[in-house]
């Protein structure tokens, strides 16, 4: 069946009357809302768990409009039961959805966003096309969502590596004040898309196929994410210091260095973090583990600790591996996990289209009467 998933909220109607002596009923249904969702890049990976994220949140969702490429355009999708016709970018702008989540690339963003902007659809985009941009907002909804206001009609979703560092980061900086962070990545091959998850299948099974890196991933840490700039860092390398004083605070200081591991489940962080202040470590456990969206798992005795493998599909940042830096003051080290397809991007940018919703930004929009 295609059409239209449920009714939001509606006024009605009841017309009683007589038919051969029984008594019937006809429901007008006047003034429904509806709340039409764009997922751009719907049949990617991201897009895919973006889907399974709308779905498991119940966001409240009465068409889905999924864009792909001309190569996808007519596929049916499913979607709570129904099935929706992916279109192409053109046939969505004319759509006008209330919001569109892109996670179709920079180009993709730089060249479409404004062009849902400009009939009134609100744009959540996880490429890096507007993360810099001084005009656009770069959102993790536990940090800085309340500045979110109705002005904001692209909004910019952080990198993945960077929203499991600030989410760890956010109540520690609060208690101590950051100064200083190293970080080193070990990101996870569905980080790049299909085609490396695809590379590594078929070096385990021993077929020679297309390359998503310049190296095999299998057995391998290729020291190299995203592509590099004249300072000598990575693109990614420099996310994460950017994206994070731009969410956080613009005096943090923060050096990475980012890997690529032959791993799906999650990205993993090797965080060395210096504060302004004094801390304890019991402190800070009790703090990660009182911050919603964080789960605290530091517990050497047993060996518990964050792992991809138990990080994924789940919509926490892991954090465990505490200790002192015992080679300068007011210094911790910390580990840090989280599935880099669900908070770091889906989750996280489906969580900013519910705070819209929230603050009443985002409305559905009222049709006019039905029967
Ligand atoms: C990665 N930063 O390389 C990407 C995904 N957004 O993992």
């Amino acid at each position: 069946m295609v059409g239209m998933l449920f009714l939001l909220n509606f006024t009605f109607s009841i017309f009683h009357y007589f038919h051969f002596g029984r008594m019937k009923s006809v429901i007008f249904v006047k003034n429904y809302l509806v709340m039409r969702v764009a997922v751009v890049g719907a049949t990617g990976m991201v897009g895919n768990v973006m889907l399974e994220v709308l779905k498991e949140r119940s966001f409240p969702i009465t068409e889905l409009i999924p864009v792909a490429s001309e190569k996808s355009v007519g596929k049916m999708i499913e979607f709570g039961g129904l099935e929706f016709p992916v279109v192409d970018l053109t046939t969505a702008v004319t759509m006008k959805p209330d919001v569109a989540i892109f996670s179709a690339g920079g180009e993709t963003s730089l060249e479409w966003a404004p062009k849902f902007e400009a009939v009134g659809t609100t744009v959540i985009d996880n490429s890096s096309a507007w993360r810099m941009d001084p005009d656009k907002k770069l959102i993790v909804p536990e940090i800085n969502g309340d500045s979110l206001t109705a002005a904001d009609k692209i909004i910019a979703n952080p990198n993945c590596s960077t929203i499991q560092l600030v989410m760890a980061l956010m109540p520690l900086h609060k208690a101590y004040g950051v100064k200083r962070v190293v970080v080193s990545t070990y990101q996870s091959i569905t980080g790049t898309g299909v085609k490396a998850v695809q590379q590594l299948e078929n070096e385990r099974a021993g077929i020679s196929g297309e390359m998503a890196y310049n190296y095999p991933i299998d057995k391998n840490c290729i020291p190299h994410c995203d592509s590099f700039l004249d300072n000598g860092y990575t693109k990614e390398e420099m996310k994460l210091s950017n994206e994070t004083k731009k969410i956080l605070d613009p005096a943090i200081s923060v050096t990475a260095t980012a890997v690529r591991v032959p791993v799906v489940g999650g990205h993993s962080e090797a965080v060395n973090v210096e504060f302004e202040n004094e801390f304890e470590l019991a402190d800070v456990r009790k703090l990660l583990h009182e911050t919603p969206g964080i789960t605290l798992k530091d517990d050497p005795t047993t060996n518990s600790y964050p792992m991809p493998r138990f990080a994924e599909a789940k919509d926490d940042v892991f954090v465990g591996r505490i200790r002192r830096d015992e080679t300068q003051p007011k210094t911790l080290n910390m580990w840090v996990v989280a599935d880099n397809l669900r908070k770091g991007a889906a989750t996280n940018a489906v969580q900013i289209a519910e705070l819209l919703i929230k603050k009443g930004i985002l409305t559905p929009m009222t049709v006019g009467t039905h029967n």
